[in-house]
């Protein structure tokens, strides 16, 4: 546990509120695909002198004095990530995903011209296109989407690709249970000429465990935060590969200038030294036996609760991830249960689901992931649990339905909530609880 007396001393307020925080993340279920525990280590990396340092520009070129020390970290840092992901270039120093994105799409497209992303509502991330996104705004999104049975559709893909000639595709989402299929994806972009980028924010942690094939013989360029699977503070990379540099062998300085002066100030050096600490990490041999449980704790899971009678897309996983299309109960019936399992302990996220006649407000989807559990040390047994209580919860809420006026939503979601504190949902907090003191995290 970080000690936090000189902060307690300081500031009880905000002490205050991360112990209650620290409390939530110990006492409840966290099944956000995108969450995760970082070890300890981490943790003081992340909150070291670190922090005090500005050192704009890269190691042996920054604009101020006093790098000694930090240009060894940010090295050590890259060298892990190239050695990890067998890549022969890496910029550790984008904020997060958001701005790594924003740098590849700056430094390889001009305004107006045309990149390919799965569409949001089909599990691609906001910064593969999205209409209310920058990155549609500035340069022109053509999205892909999935078949209903939750696979990339490729003849759509590739009839568009040839149609309007995208510079750039992205692969990879947000809510993707199953395999990438980068070779696929290769195929398409290299037709068409396109630069190939695969975000593997969520299952980075799985490709270096190889409980995930790796883009990096496919793709030209491969982005990844670094807090989900593989475990570290919230930060991100961006990496060109072999293929990349034989594309453009330019490709690293053009990401690096993308950076900085293009996006970014000085680097977080706390952030990037955490992020080394996490590779370090990711490269022991008890890490691939983590990423494996993860894997096989999703697929025990999602059995679990096809068993219990939920509709699972793709009809299970091959990840950390499982997505439950509730729409046979009604739609917008994420958002109840989302609601209704937080008040239970049990932290999971609405979502669409393919084909999803609902709106991104009120989707009839539910995400679920097995990382943050699986950190804790929970199996087999813990997830047949979590499934039962999923399912008792969705039980109590089986009669909620979502208006169709949307005046009347807002409402019905206010009384909703205040429904929530019924003991039905206390009693099984405590249930909660008490496996969780069972699995505390370290
Ligand atoms: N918001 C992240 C997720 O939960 O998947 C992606 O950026």
């Amino acid at each position: 546990m970080v000690c936090m007396k000189n902060l307690r001393q300081t500031d009880s307020e905000i002490a205050d509120l991360i112990e209650l925080e620290k409390g939530r993340q110990h006492d409840g279920l966290v099944l956000i695909p995108s969450e995760n525990y970082v070890s300890q280590a981490v943790l003081e990396a992340l909150g070291s002198e670190l922090t005090n340092k500005y050192a704009e520009g890269y190691p042996g070129k920054r604009y101020y004095s006093g790098n000694e020390f930090v240009d060894k970290v940010e090295s050590l840092v890259q060298t892990r990530a190239k050695t990890l992901f067998g890549v022969p270039y890496v910029n550790v120093q984008p904020y997060s995903g958001s701005p790594a994105n924003l740098a590849v799409y700056s430094a390889l497209l001009e305004p107006g011209e045309p990149f390919m992303g799965l569409d949001l509502l089909h599990g691609g991330h906001l910064t593969h296109g999205w209409k209310a996104s920058f990155t549609s705004k500035v340069w022109t999104s053509i999205p892909y989407h999935l078949k209903e049975d939750g696979s990339t559709d490729f003849e759509e893909m590739h009839r568009i690709a040839l149609e309007k000639k995208p510079k750039l595709i992205w692969c990879g989402g947000t809510a993707l249970p199953r395999t990438v299929e980068f070779e696929k994806f290769a195929a398409i972009a290299d037709e068409v000429g396109a630069y190939l980028v695969a975000d593997i924010s969520h299952i980075a942690g799985l490709v270096v465990a190889g409980e995930h094939p790796s883009p990096v013989p496919y793709v030209h360029l491969v982005t990844t935060t670094t807090h989900k699977t593989l475990r570290g503070p919230r930060a991100a990379m961006i990496m060109v590969t072999e293929k990349g540099l034989a594309k453009d062998a330019e490709l690293g300085e053009k990401m690096d200038k993308a950076i900085i002066p293009g996006l970014q100030g000085g680097p977080h050096l706390n952030a990037i030294a955490s992020v080394g600490v996490a590779l370090h990490e990711a490269a022991q041999p008890e890490f691939k036996t983590y990423a494996k449980n993860v894997v096989d704790n999703a697929k025990s899971f999602a059995e679990a609760l096809t068993s219990k009678g939920f509709k699972v897309v793709s009809g299970g996983t091959d990840n950390h991830l499982i997505l439950l299309d509730l729409s046979s109960t009604g739609l917008g019936r994420g958002v109840f249960l989302h609601q209704a399992l937080e008040a239970a302990g049990i932290y999971a996220n609405k979502n669409m689901v393919p084909g999803d006649k609902s709106s991104a407000f009120y989707p009839s989807g539910l995400r679920l992931g097995t990382p943050a559990v699986t950190t804790r040390g929970m199996g087999e047994p813990e997830m047949m649990q979590i499934a039962d209580w999923i399912f008792r919860v969705s039980e109590k809420i089986k009669d909620a339905q979502l208006p169709t006026e949307k005046e009347a939503r807002l409402a019905f979601l206010k009384e909703f909530k205040a429904s929530l504190s019924d003991k039905f949902y206390t009693d099984i907090k405590a249930e909660v609880k008490a496996l969780c003191d069972r699995f505390p995290v370290e």
